[in-house]
Order: structure tokens, then sequence, then C-alpha cells
């Protein structure tokens, strides 16, 4: 067979294959960066973050990474000048850790196990058991670095035969949305974005600001995110924690009534049974897929999350987000 045969002949298997249900496989190149930021809080106080970014300017949280069942991730952490030493060593530098993915040592990020920590390519091959809502952050001194905003969403999508994403959370079409959204949570102590060598003693963690992707949103009138919905669709939100106390996510109309939704997947793998509930405690590190339907008659209902101490479990602090239809 000459080349230009064996070219229409492998056109043709791909066709095929194609045809025949198999997935195409991509691999997807993406680097990011790193920057500090000053942002004003809403009591008017400063407080410095390192963030990743796919600009030149940090994002707290960092760029969400989406990435196919079947395709290939490499991501690759780019570090420029000073965000190399922001701590003395062995505190210095940097790494990205895919919180719940399943990779060899080699890609896991973590400095303990030999990861580098100026710089690296992370390589992440999702398999079709993997679909749903993950993270990434920085296991560099990794209390501190996570305090300081080095977080973002890692999400694994499912794909059609031709290589698109469907807009659904798993395989399975009963996980389909119309609509979806991510909240990432977080936390803020200020006391730790100023500390330099050890980290102070994690019981002694006070939060001042309380963050849903970013934005303090504390009440439903400054929400930190909106949707714009319709009636009788479904809405998916990822809910990723990455904050470092406890938390309960309800979504509640303007009357305070909480509404059912249904779980999916936790932690990026399938529930055996969908459950249906109208409050899901989130603790530090764990990921929720999650749909509701919203109602005929239009309205507007607020996801939200309630931040708790971590000794007694009484609240701190609510934050919002507003979903209209
Ligand atoms: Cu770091």
């Amino acid at each position: 067979m000459n080349k230009t045969m064996k070219c229409a002949a492998m056109t043709l298997l791909a066709a095929v294959l194609t045809t025949a249900g198999i997935v195409q496989a991509a691999t997807i190149n993406k680097t990011l960066n790193l920057r500090a930021i000053t942002k004003t809080m809403s009591d008017g106080a400063s407080v410095t973050f390192w963030g990743y970014t796919d600009t030149t300017t940090a994002k707290i949280p960092g760029p969400q990474v989406e990435v196919g069942i079947g395709d290939t991730l490499n991501l690759t952490l780019s570090i420029q000048g000073a965000m190399g030493a922001m701590e003395q060593a062995p505190y210095n530098g940097h790494t990205i850790h895919m919180h719940g993915a399943d990779v060899i040592t080699a890609e896991d990020g973590v400095p303990e196990t030999g990861a580098s920590v100026m710089g690296d390519t992370y390589t992440f091959s999702p398999t079709s058991n993997m679909a749903g809502s993950m993270m990434y952050h920085c296991h560099v001194h990794t209390v501190k670095h996570l305090e300081m905003g080095m977080y973002g969403a890692l999400v694994v999508r499912p794909k059609d035969a031709s290589g698109n994403f469907l807009n659904q959370i798993t395989t399975s079409a009963a996980t389909a949305y119309d609509y979806v959204q991510t909240y990432v949570f977080s936390t803020v102590d200020p006391a730790y974005h100023t500390a330099t060598g050890d980290s102070t003693v994690f019981a002694d963690y006070n939060p001042k600001y309380y963050l849903i992707s970013g934005a303090e949103g504390k009440t439903t009138t400054a929400p930190a995110l909106t949707l714009a919905a319709a009636t009788n669709k479904k809405v998916a939100l990822r809910l990723i924690g990455i904050h470092s106390v406890n938390g309960t996510f309800s979504i509640k109309d303007g009357s305070g009534v909480a509404k059912s939704f249904t779980v999916y997947v936790q932690d990026a793998r399938s529930l055996p049974t969908p459950q249906t509930v109208t409050s899901l405690d989130v603790s530090p590190g764990q990921r929720y897929d999650i749909i509701f339907t919203t109602p005929s008659t239009s309205g507007t209902w607020y996801p939200q999350m309630t931040y708790k101490k971590l000794r007694d479990n009484s609240t701190y602090a609510t934050a919002y987000g507003k979903v209209t239809f």
C-alpha cells in the first residue's frame, strides 16, 4: 500500500470509528501563570493574594480548567520572577496538585514526593468513571498557599462521538442540564496572608471573609455570583470546597424556604443512587455536582453556603449566590 492509499484507509477507519461511537480524544495544553494581587475587602481592608491566571492578572479562584473523558490534559505551571521566592526555603516555589485526580506520583505536584517547585507540566487523562468536579491547588506550604488564593476548579466532562462536550455532568443522560455554574467555596484569614515561615496553629484559624468563587456575597442583594436561567429548566451547580472550616450548602427562596436539589456526583464519582436533599454539608476538599429544576413560575432562588466553626459548628456567616428564572 502506498502512502496515499494508507492515508485514505486511515481516514476511512477514523470515519468508521466515529460512526461507531468511539469518542475523539483531544490533547489540551493549558498554561497557568502566577501573579500577586491586593484586593480591597468589604470592610475596606487590603488583603494580598497569590493567584493562578491564564492572563497577567491574578484570578481568585484561578481559571476553570476543563478536560474531556479520554482526553489528555497537559497543565503547565509557569513561575515568573518574584513569584518563585515569595517565601524562604523550604517554602519557596509552587506546584499544581490536581486534587481528586488519579495521576501517577510524578504528576501529583507534591514536593514531599519529588515534585519540582519551580514550574512543571502535569498530565492527567481522565477515564469515564471520573466525570465531575475536582480542583487544583498549590501543594507547597499548602495551608498558607491555599489561603493565599492558589486554587481553581478542574472539571472532567463527558463528550459526544464527535468529541464535543456534552451538557451533562456524567455519561448518564439523567445528568443533563440547561445551565451550569461553578461555586468555589473559600475562606480568608488575613493573619495568614502576612504570616511568614511556619504556619500558625491551625486551631487558631480565624477567618474574616467568606467567599463564593472569589466574592463575598454577604447578602441576597449583593450576591457573589448570579445566573439568569428560565422556568422549568435544569440548573447544575458544581460545588467545590476549598474553604478551611465547616460548611452547609442549601438553596432557598426569598422567604427562606429550602428547596430540593439532587446530588449526582460526589468527589468526581457518580453516586450509586442520586440523593435528593434540602441541605448538604461540604467539608474542605469535597466536591459535589448537583442539579435542581426551576419552577414553572418565575422567581429567584439563592444558593448559599453557611460557613461554620470547626470547634462547635456554630455559624460564622452565610455567602449567597442568586439564580433568577
Ligand atoms: Cu504555592
